[in-house]
């Protein structure tokens, strides 16, 4: 047995970036973990694997014999254990963060997106009230807009970590279920589909829960396909946004100055993703807001490390709203800004002036 420290989310999912595999949004991993040794025998003869067989059988009505001809073709993968436990290199800071994700091809790329599939998202900007910029660039932060899907499969990925990976053991063993359940209703061989080593798939990268709850049919034809179809992964990503409260017509974020961090200040910063303080008590602080700011409006204050100092942030409602994809201030904020660099490049383009 051996001893493995994983990082914070934020450069968990950078790690799994750097290696161009990418991490289901909204899935992370902190604190002192235990990586297991591995065991040979393949996953249909365990003791273990046969006891959550018998409950899906009994909870879910799925044949015996059809979940024990997939186990017997699914085997632990090193590589996912490895992936999960990799120790960070280094601590991984805002401007880091930023070259990786906020890059001259995600805009580029962006750009050719957003024009081949313009139809889908201004579509869905009106149905769901997200901006075309935002699903854009979610997409282009998950897959490279389709890029990297991920090459693992999905029921060995999410039974190496349901049966080889105590730390996440119970949330991953739900995934598998959540993706037996997806097979049976989208009738599909759950053997058939990929993702990445968190069994996120598609376009979005959804895992099975999200995908089961958010993904939607965007273009008609009765099936919900994330994984081929891009209209159908447009739908989805702004869905998912939809679902967890996106408001849209407000700013995300906010560029604000501070005098000093005061003691009072610092048990703040950084503290929480949900905003929770008004702008008026931000204000009362010493946080140098907009003038137009509505002070009732709540916020949550971020420092952001530049190579030449801090930036300081208020995140609003939406800027939450994001991490609920990723819970991640440094993804949110570089979703943003991808966002606002795609729209900008794209209106200088479009405009012959
Ligand atoms: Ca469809």
């Amino acid at each position: 047995m051996q001893i493995i420290w994983v990082g914070s989310g934020q450069r968990f999912s950078f790690l799994a970036r750097l290696l161009g595999i990418f991490a289901r949004p909204a899935v992370f991993f902190s604190g002192v973990l235990l990586a297991f040794s591995a065991l040979a025998e393949p996953y249909a003869t365990r003791t273990q694997v046969q006891g959550y067989i018998d409950e899906l059988v009994e909870t879910h009505g799925f044949s015996r014999v059809a979940l024990e001809e997939v186990f017997a073709q699914a085997s632990k993968q090193e590589r996912i254990i490895e992936l999960m436990s990799r120790p960070a290199e280094r601590r991984l800071v805002w401007h880091e963060y930023r070259k990786i994700l906020v890059d001259e091809p995600r805009v580029s790329q962006g750009i050719i997106f957003w024009r081949e599939n313009e139809a889908a998202l201004e579509r869905a900007a009106k149905i769901y009230g997200v901006a075309p910029e935002i699903i854009v660039a979610i997409i282009g932060v998950e897959t490279r807009y389709g890029r990297i899907m991920g090459n693992f499969g999905v029921v060995d990925a999410l039974s190496t970590l349901a049966f080889d990976y105590p730390p996440r053991a119970e949330f991953f063993r739900g995934q598998l279920t959540q993706h037996f359940l997806l097979s049976r209703e989208e009738g599909k061989n759950p053997l058939s589909m990929q993702g990445s080593y968190a069994g996120a798939m598609g376009f979005g990268q959804f895992i099975p829960s999200s995908y089961r709850a958010y993904a939607v049919d965007f273009d008609g034809d009765g099936v919900r396909d994330i994984w081929a179809n891009k209209t159908d992964a447009i739908g989805s990503v702004a869905n998912y946004f939809a679902e967890h409260g996106w408001r849209g017509a407000e700013g995300v974020v906010e560029r604000v100055t501070l005098g000093d961090e005061t003691s009072e200040l610092r048990a703040l910063i950084n503290s929480g993703l949900k905003p929770t303080v008004t702008v008026a008590e931000w204000r009362t602080m010493g946080v140098q807001v907009g003038p137009e700011q509505d002070d009732s409006r709540l916020a949550t204050l971020m420092r952001m490390e530049q190579e030449s100092g801090n930036e300081y942030w208020l995140g609003y409602d939406d800027f939450y709203v994001i991490t609920r994809y990723n819970h991640s201030r440094l993804y949110a904020m570089a979703v943003y800004q991808l966002s606002q660099a795609i729209r900008k490049r794209r209106e200088s383009t479009l405009d012959p002036t």
